[in-house]
């Protein structure tokens, strides 16, 4: 805990994350301004609550000034913390802490942490399931769309908060402790934000940084870089693989899903793989993480396997939209990385019609090429990175430049035939046409169920 009271406090970053911060903030007595480049326009529907709350709104641009004037600056995590300003304030001694570190030094019970380049949200939210299910107080929150500090009134001492982090969240951390950590994969993304993988795969790895020989850590033995990632872990390791046994925690074992606690223990039967709700080999590694995790936090084996066989996929991770003449739709707008794309491809044999494209995150699409050869019909691009995506996919399979999602979603529909798939899996952020993944992955909805329009009664 900190004495917030009569501190001078910076939020800095007016969305959910920094609107919750400086609501809560303000609560505890400090002296709260936020900081936020948009204009006072754009802010109009947050900034009246702010101000009634005795809040001083900075809006337009970050101010040196109010910058320095600080006990303690709490940013955003969309925010670099290599803004001019925020170098400035750091290099004058002010306190630098992102949401998550400001909330985990408030938050009462037990933290399961999950981070990854890809399939957080869905671990976060079926191991959250699970542990509602087990009859444990539980909450879930973090990058998957509720800021962590709005935890701290709800959380008991009793309670599991499960949360998903990202890089943009562990990078300022300091305190942050996780009971439990799972880091799922770690892959090229957000390298426009990083600068290096390295850098991204460190601030991956802060979710171990304060564990101890009491917690657990949870990675993905498949993955090279978690292995290194483990040899830095303070806790007891814990690993899961889709190929092959571990010594301590779940794998796949011929067509079962299984877990053991100890390189000694006779492996515990927890379901088999054909009762897995969702689709591709990847959701299977979300589902092994999230059965080690939720085996860690004293889950039995038929609560897991119960609370797994029910779970739904969630909304834009290849969530199945419609089947429209005979061509089924799904929406994976949070596949924003060139692997998650991959997994989403992976997921579907061949007839594949791929969107890709939005704001470039600095990694190649090259990656892509073996997997589009095979099995995509057709790519239609989008957005900023659509010359990209184009020069190095050339020759892969035909590529169209749509431009926007409503020309690419039309010139997807008119191409594919029955028992073929469009999929909205971009390999890039949102944030060049879109408010955000999920404003993208709505606008996908329902420009595929505004199809249904033109060929009425064949939905
Ligand atoms: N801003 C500034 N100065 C800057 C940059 C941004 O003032 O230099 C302002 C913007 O004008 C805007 C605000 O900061 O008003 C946005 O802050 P934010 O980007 O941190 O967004 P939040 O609404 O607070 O959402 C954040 C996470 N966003 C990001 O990490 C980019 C959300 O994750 C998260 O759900 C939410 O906190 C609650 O924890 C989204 C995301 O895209 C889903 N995450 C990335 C990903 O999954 O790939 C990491």
């Amino acid at each position: 805990m900190m004495e917030l009271k009569g501190k001078k406090v910076l939020v800095v970053g007016l969305g959910r994350s920094g609107l919750a911060a400086a609501l809560f903030l303000r609560r505890q007595g400090a002296q709260v301004t936020v900081s936020d480049v948009r204009s006072a326009e754009s802010l109009a529907r947050e900034i009246p609550a702010l101000i009634e709350e005795g809040i001083v709104v900075e809006a337009g641009g970050h101010g040196l000034l109010t910058f320095r004037r600080q006990d303690l600056i709490v940013v955003s995590p969309g925010v670099p913390l290599e803004t001019p300003e925020l170098a400035q304030a750091r290099s004058f001694g002010r306190p630098v802490i992102g949401e998550l570190e400001l909330a985990a030094r408030f938050l009462k019970g037990r933290i399961l942490a999950i981070t990854g380049s890809n399939g957080k949200t869905t671990t976060t939210a079926l191991t959250g399931e699970i542990l509602k299910a087990s009859g444990q107080p539980t909450l879930v929150a973090g990058n998957i769309g509720t800021p962590v500090v709005e935890l701290i009134g709800a959380a008991t001492e009793a309670t599991w908060s499960v949360l998903e982090v990202s890089s943009f969240q562990l990078e300022s951390t300091e305190q942050f402790h996780p009971r439990i950590a799972v880091i799922l994969n770690i892959t090229p993304d957000h390298l426009d934000r990083h600068g290096t993988f390295e850098k991204y795969a460190l601030a991956k790895e802060r979710i171990f940084a304060a564990q101890t020989g009491q917690d657990y850590a949870v990675l993905n033995a498949d993955n090279p870089r978690c292995a290194e990632a483990a040899a830095r872990s303070h806790a007891p390791v814990y690993w899961f693989s889709a190929r092959r046994a571990v010594e301590r925690g779940a794998w796949v074992e011929g067509d079962e899903l299984v877990f053991r606690s100890a390189p000694e223990a006779a492996p515990e039967r927890i379901m088999s793989l054909g009762k897995i709700p969702l689709k591709g080999g990847h959701n299977v590694e979300n589902v092994l993480a999230a059965t080690c995790a939720a085996r860690l936090a004293g889950v039995a084996a038929d609560g897991i396997a119960q609370a797994i066989a029910g779970f739904k996929a969630v909304e834009h991770r290849l969530e199945y939209v419609a089947t429209i003449n005979g061509v089924e739709y799904y929406n994976d707008s949070k596949a924003t990385n060139v692997d998650a794309t991959a997994k989403a491809v992976a997921a579907f044999p061949g007839g594949i019609h791929l969107i890709l494209g939005g704001k470039d995150k600095g990694a190649p699409y090259t990656p892509l090429a073996p997997l589009i050869r095979e099995r995509v019909q057709a790519v239609y691009t989008i957005g900023a990175a659509a010359a990209k995506i184009e020069s190095e996919l050339r020759g892969e399979t035909p590529i169209h430049s749509c431009g926007t999602l409503e020309h690419a979603v039309n010139a997807a529909a008119a191409a594919a035939r029955p028992g073929e798939v469009v999929v909205l899996a971009p390999a890039c952020s949102s944030f060049d046409q879109f408010e955000n993944y999920e404003e993208r992955g709505r606008a996908f909805k329902q420009l595929v169920l505004d199809c249904r329009g033109w060929n009425p009664g064949t939905a």
